[in-house]
């Protein structure tokens, strides 16, 4: 059976939301990051050694990265559900978009998170204004730009169909989920961008996301 190595607040989320998708047998490990650091607890790297969330494991296999456990858990378990078939042009959009959550979106969301931080961390009086100044510099100049690129881009893609690969909902959409409730909490989606709080409507309503929810606990997101 699958173990779901799930830290609180976290990417696993989507984890369990496939799993409760695909009505497949699970367990879940449960981990909580530190109240202060936000950091997973040591215990995650006895399962992998970078000890970041999602891991799962799945008899002697253990897997990390979020897009990696997502295409496994399809093509091993999936019979053809939530992906495009091979050869299709959706297909394509499918791996595209599995691979652009982690690779391209989430870098400056997370910057955004760290920049943020910076600029309420407690420091000498003297160093505050020198550590705002560059946060600041860093999220006007280059950050937030980049988000909003982002945003846009995506607002009009799903403008040309209801999901991310197509017009069928795929575990693509699990993955791109993560980015986008990432940018509602840190940046919000904008007035502009309704496809885009469209899509989390959709995603909000899907009983196997609520049933993932309830299973997995509180899921918050960092802002
Ligand atoms: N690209 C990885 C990112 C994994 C990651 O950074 N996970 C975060 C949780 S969302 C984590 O484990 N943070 C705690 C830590 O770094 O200690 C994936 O998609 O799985």
């Amino acid at each position: 059976m699958i173990i779901v190595h799930h830290l609180n607040n976290s990417r696993s989320q989507r984890v369990l939301w496939l799993l409760e998708e695909l009505g497949l047998e699970y367990e879940i490990r449960r981990y909580q990051r530190d109240p202060k650091t936000m950091l997973a607890p040591a215990s995650l790297r006895a399962v992998h050694p970078l000890g970041k969330s999602p891991v799962i494991t799945d008899g002697a296999l253990t897997l990390a990265e979020s897009g990696a456990i997502l295409e496994y858990v399809v093509e091993r378990y999936g019979g053809g559900r939530l992906a495009p078939p091979i050869g299709a042009s959706e297909r394509l959009r499918y791996t595209y978009w599995l691979h652009y959550a982690e690779g391209s979106a989430m870098p400056p969301l997370l910057l955004k998170l760290i920049f943020d931080r910076i600029e309420k961390a407690p420091m000498p009086f003297f160093a505050r204004p020198i550590a705002r100044a560059i946060a600041s510099r860093a999220k006007n100049s280059f950050i937030e730009p980049q988000i909003a690129q982002h945003l846009s881009y995506l607002e009009t893609e799903l403008g040309k169909h209801r999901w991310f690969a197509g017009n069928e909902f795929t575990a693509a959409d699990i993955q791109m989920s993560f980015p986008l409730e990432a940018a509602a909490a840190r940046v919000g989606l904008g007035a502009s961008r309704p496809n885009l709080a469209a899509f989390l409507d959709r995603v909000h309503a899907r009983p196997a996301y609520q049933r993932a929810l309830e299973r997995g606990g509180e899921f918050t997101l960092l802002s």
